[in-house]
């Protein structure tokens, strides 16, 4: 597991370099956004069924071949398998932007997963979309413009923080893609 510090410090220990510089700039600026990050990190855990199964009704709305026979969450299995997908996408997710590091995520839960979805006939196609619904909604929990679940929170700029956790679903689309 790599974290933005130890990150900075395998890095330079790999050149033989102190940590300094814009090594030394970028981890201020981590530590210096450390409480945005932490609601950041809770509004997205705290909303996560909510931002789940959004993202899974809206696979089906958009395409109702899913829940038909023969469809990628027709039967309760596979409905529960795919909302649990969405959840554990999500958690890893959290993970990653708390650390401010995607290597928990790439190799704990996306590693192999397009080939375990491709085995399994999961569509990949719809499971992108799921991921990029809740990529908007995570979105909007960031910047705290969730219309309808605002949190009372001092309001900052959390555009890094909201481009940084889209970046990661960018990462998950791509993985299953
Ligand atoms: C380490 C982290 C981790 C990941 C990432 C993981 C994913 C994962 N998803 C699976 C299945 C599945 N995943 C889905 C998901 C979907 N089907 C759809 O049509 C939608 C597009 C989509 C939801 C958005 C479904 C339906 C299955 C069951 C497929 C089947 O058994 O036929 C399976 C096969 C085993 C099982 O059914 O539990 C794994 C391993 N498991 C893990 O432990």
């Amino acid at each position: 597991m790599l974290d933005a510090f130890s990150k900075a410090v395998t890095s330079a220990d790999a050149g033989g370099k102190f940590v300094g510089g814009a090594d030394l700039d970028s981890l201020k600026g981590f530590i210096a956004d450390g409480n945005k990050r932490l609601d950041a990190v809770n509004f997205l855990a705290s909303n996560a069924s909510c931002i789940v199964t959004d993202a899974v009704s809206g696979i089906v709305c958009e395409s109702p071949g899913l829940i038909a026979p023969g469809g990628g969450v027709y039967t309760n299995r596979k409905m529960a398998a795919c909302l649990r997908d969405g959840e554990i996408v999500l958690r890893y997710i959290t993970y990653a932007l708390l650390t401010g590091d995607a290597s928990v995520l790439n190799d704990r839960c996306l590693n192999g997963l397009k080939e375990t979805y491709a085995a399994l006939g999961v569509p990949a196609g719809n499971a992108a979309r799921a991921v990029s619904i809740m990529k908007a909604a995570a979105v909007a929990f960031v910047n705290n413009t969730a219309s309808q679940r605002k949190e009372s929170v001092a309001q900052g700029d959390c555009a890094s923080l909201a481009s940084e956790v889209a970046g990661y679903f960018d990462t998950v689309v791509g993985a299953i893609s």
